[in-house]
């Protein structure tokens, strides 16, 4: 309390209210991925093949959840570790299939049933619920999904998001929250295509059609995520990032633009692009992952860019205004899964924590008149203020472990449960 107190008179000499920053935080929706519990794998193939698609993840720690009751305990212990308002972001193919709701159906078919007891998790831990179709690591993916030349292909595919729809729109209605839905495909090529417009132009006419199922556009977003490059679709990418914002741009009543800070070349900032998106779209949502050279997917650190990320969130007023959008995307399977979790999520509260204790204003005021000295000056100096002990106090009135406390309580569950579990 004392570390807090003297924390607090510190940022009170730079005009900040440290009270009000924790209440503010605390507020603020963050939609925890479930895909990092089990690397992306889901429930709803029979076979435990590869991903495939696009995307992969690396690692073989052991521990992974198999079954959703495991995966929904891992999630518990998640919940538990972090401070903050959590949602819950799943895809298609955590639909859970049993006996009462009729089996098995393909991801044509499914229906907001497969998503009754995610739903009921929800429900019972106050949270809301992002959605997301799985173009991939599926046999119809032919390897293209919503771009395939072949009809039959495209059409599943269409029926698999316009079902999305329909489930996103029960999540929305269930839990009393938005739901971001994020049209993600990994439709690409691996080496030099013949044409480059045939697949764009099949692409646009499939997301036309998903976006035609009715919905309410004020609960349900449909997004629009864009992507450089896939591992085995190195060559050309149909959803790129032209073609995904203009995609946006053209159907602003429809549908938002997703970007994925992993999802560019390595010298491309997405906190750049916040406040250029900003500029044109009402809201914009956000994947928000660390890329390292080709790969998109590690675990979201306390660094330089996600620091700025945060910066651009809060200084745009999106964080009061809710305009952005707040999704974690990372799956690494190389380390205990749930501290891969819990680090992401404490890091991107950690970056926005840091960004609300910065006086703003006044930067802004530097910087309008010139004054790049000392904006610099300013800046450096904010760096070492006692974040830490704010940090602390904001976890503390959270109800989460400080740091230092909270990766104990995952060693002994690794220990109890995840050693425990039987390897598939
Ligand atoms: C892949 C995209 C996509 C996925 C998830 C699982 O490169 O980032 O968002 O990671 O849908
Ligand atoms: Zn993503």
């Amino acid at each position: 309390m004392n570390n807090y107190n003297n924390a607090k008179k510190a940022y009170a000499s730079i005009g900040i209210d440290t009270d009000a920053i924790i209440n503010k935080l605390m507020s603020v929706p963050v939609a925890l991925h479930c895909w990092q519990g089990d690397d992306v794998k889901g429930f709803d193939q029979k076979t435990d093949g590869p991903l495939t698609g696009g995307i992969q993840t690396t690692g073989n720690y052991p521990g992974r959840a198999t079954t959703p009751e495991e995966l929904m305990d891992d999630i518990d212990l998640v919940l538990k570790l972090c401070p903050g308002t959590k949602k819950l972001n799943l895809h298609a193919c955590y639909a859970i299939f049993d006996s009462e709701n009729g089996g098995w159906v393909d991801r044509d078919k499914i229906e907001p049933k497969h998503f009754k007891k995610w739903v009921d998790f929800c429900k019972e831990r106050n949270l809301g619920c992002d959605f997301n179709p799985t173009f991939f690591s599926h046999p119809m993916c032919d390897p293209l999904t919503l771009s395939s030349p072949n009809p039959d292909t495209r059409k599943f595919w269409i029926e698999h998001g316009k079902a999305c729809i329909r489930i996103s729109q029960y999540l929305a209605d269930e839990l009393g929250q938005e739901c971001v839905m994020n049209i993600w495909t990994g439709d690409g090529f691996k080496d030099i295509p013949a044409d480059r417009l045939g697949p764009r132009m099949r692409y646009k006419e499939s997301i036309d059609e998903i976006l035609s199922e009715p919905y309410d556009f004020k609960k349900v977003k449909p997004c629009i995520e864009s992507k450089v490059f896939g591992i085995g679709v190195e060559a050309y990418t149909v959803g790129s990032a032209e073609f995904s914002l203009s995609y946006a741009a053209a159907n602003k009543d429809k549908c938002i633009p997703l970007m994925d800070n992993g999802h560019y070349h390595p010298t491309e900032m997405v906190s750049d692009k916040i406040p250029a998106l900003l500029t044109f779209f009402d809201e914009i949502a956000l994947h928000i992952t660390r890329p390292i050279r080709w790969d998109s997917d590690h675990v979201v650190l306390f660094d330089d860019e996600t620091k700025e990320i945060a910066k651009e969130i809060v200084r745009t007023g999106a964080l009061d205004s809710g305009r952005v959008k707040i999704a974690l995307d990372y799956f690494d399977a190389s380390i205990n899964r749930i501290s891969a979790w819990v680090t992401g999520f404490r890091n991107i509260q950690k970056a926005l924590l840091f960004a609300l204790l910065t006086p703003n204003e006044s930067l802004t005021e530097m910087q309008d008149s010139d004054n790049w000295t000392e904006l610099m000056v300013r800046q450096e100096e904010f760096k070492t203020m006692p974040l830490g002990d704010i940090w602390e106090e904001y976890c503390k009135r959270c109800g989460a472990p400080a740091d230092g406390e909270w990766f104990q309580i995952i060693k002994n569950y690794e220990k109890e449960i995840l050693a425990k579990r039987r390897k598939i």
